[in-house]
């Protein structure tokens, strides 16, 4: 079985591959990600798992919530475990010693495990041309081990390692645009997806999953614990992060470039800092200067990827919600 029609009521009824029982915290955007991209195929999935609170919450002593073959190895190195395996695969199908039963390879990383210290074996696996997805969900730190700063930490952020008081105002770099990395690795497949837009991130898995070789997607994760917002705020935040261009839904395909969504109404930045603790001391008199240059920041970025879609021939779908999906779906979901 290939792609299956993104119908809600269908779906529901689907077999969970990422089940109940982990212990990920209530309202933690990561295994929502994980869920939508399971469900979104029927193909047999085998997946690695970089160190992080993913792996670390859902496979515990003899308990895993994961109904398909899953790895884990170390922090850094899920993309190279992932492409052994994906190599071991091919080899076993060419000498007949097994069928050929069209298994498809992720593997799924937080933002430490994948900017940062898996980055080595990620950008090898995928010059070497595996037949794989990466799947980064980023929540924007280290949160597993206490909420340390990443490499993809917004400007601005207050974490424990760049904590927000009379020395330093939070995180003063801006984050790395490791989806922009990847792109420049050549692969035929690099896009950006969020929980919020459900049928727009499960069509993204789908057409990844037709495309033989590396693939990246990166997807946003709101972490209540690090962003120290509220609870239930996950898919308001993480459409948030779209709706205000701070993470544009836009993919990168052999080359071309295109906006998935493309706000009716960008908004402005603030309404997705606002909701998020980390980001309090921005609004305080004298940090004031801090949101004018995030502003800027994701203005620029939102602005050259504008000229990059148009310049690689790519549409721009003027609309500000995910895909075409029936009617039905729209009042069900989106
Ligand atoms: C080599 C190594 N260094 C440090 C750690 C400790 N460690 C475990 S999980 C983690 C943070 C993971 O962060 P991220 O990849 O962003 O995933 P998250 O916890 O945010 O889901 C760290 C530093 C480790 N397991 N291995
Ligand atoms: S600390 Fe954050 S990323 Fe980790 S399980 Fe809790 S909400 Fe999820
Ligand atoms: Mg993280």
């Amino acid at each position: 079985m290939t792609t299956k029609p993104l119908r809600l009521r269908e779906l529901a009824k689907g077999e969970d591959r990422f089940t109940f029982g982990h212990r990920m915290c209530a309202g933690c955007g990561a295994p929502i990600v994980v869920k939508q991209v399971l469900m979104a195929t029927d193909y047999p999935i085998i997946a690695s798992n970089a160190t992080g609170c993913l792996e670390v919450s859902s496979c515990i002593s003899s308990f895993t919530a994961w109904k398909i073959p899953w790895m884990h190895s170390a922090f850094e190195n899920a993309a190279a475990t992932i492409s052994g395996i994906e190599a071991m695969y091919r080899s076993l199908v060419k000498q007949g010693k097994i069928e050929d039963k069209q298994v498809k390879f992720i593997a799924f990383g937080g933002d430490g495990g994948t900017y940062d210290i898996g980055f080595q074996s990620l950008s090898g696996a995928m010059e070497r041309g595996h037949d794989m997805m990466y799947i980064c969900y980023d929540n924007g730190a280290y949160m597993n081990t206490g909420i340390q700063r990443s490499s993809a930490t917004p400007f601005g952020a207050d974490t424990t390692t760049c904590p927000a008081g009379d020395v330093i105002p939070g995180k003063l770099q801006q984050r790395k645009d490791l989806t922009k990395i990847m792109a420049a690795h050549g692969i035929p497949y690099v896009a950006q997806a969020s929980p919020s837009h459900w049928m727009d991130l499960m069509k993204k898995v789908q057409k990844a999953f037709e495309i033989k070789g590396p693939k990246f997607l990166n997807v946003i994760s709101p972490c209540n614990r690090g962003w120290r917002s509220k609870t239930d705020d996950a898919i308001k935040l993480s459409r948030l992060a779209v709706d205000t261009c701070y993470w544009p839904l836009y993919e990168i395909e052999n080359g071309v470039t295109r906006i998935n969504v493309k706000p009716k109404e960008k908004k402005p930045l603030v309404d997705f800092l606002k909701p998020q603790g980390r980001f309090k001391h921005m609004f305080s008199g004298a940090n004031e200067w801090m949101l004018t240059q995030a502003q800027e920041y994701v203005d620029r970025q939102w602005d050259l990827l504008q000229k990059q879609a148009a310049f690689s021939g790519g549409e721009e779908k003027a609309e500000d919600k995910p895909g075409a999906a029936p009617a039905e779906e729209k009042t069900e979901g989106q």
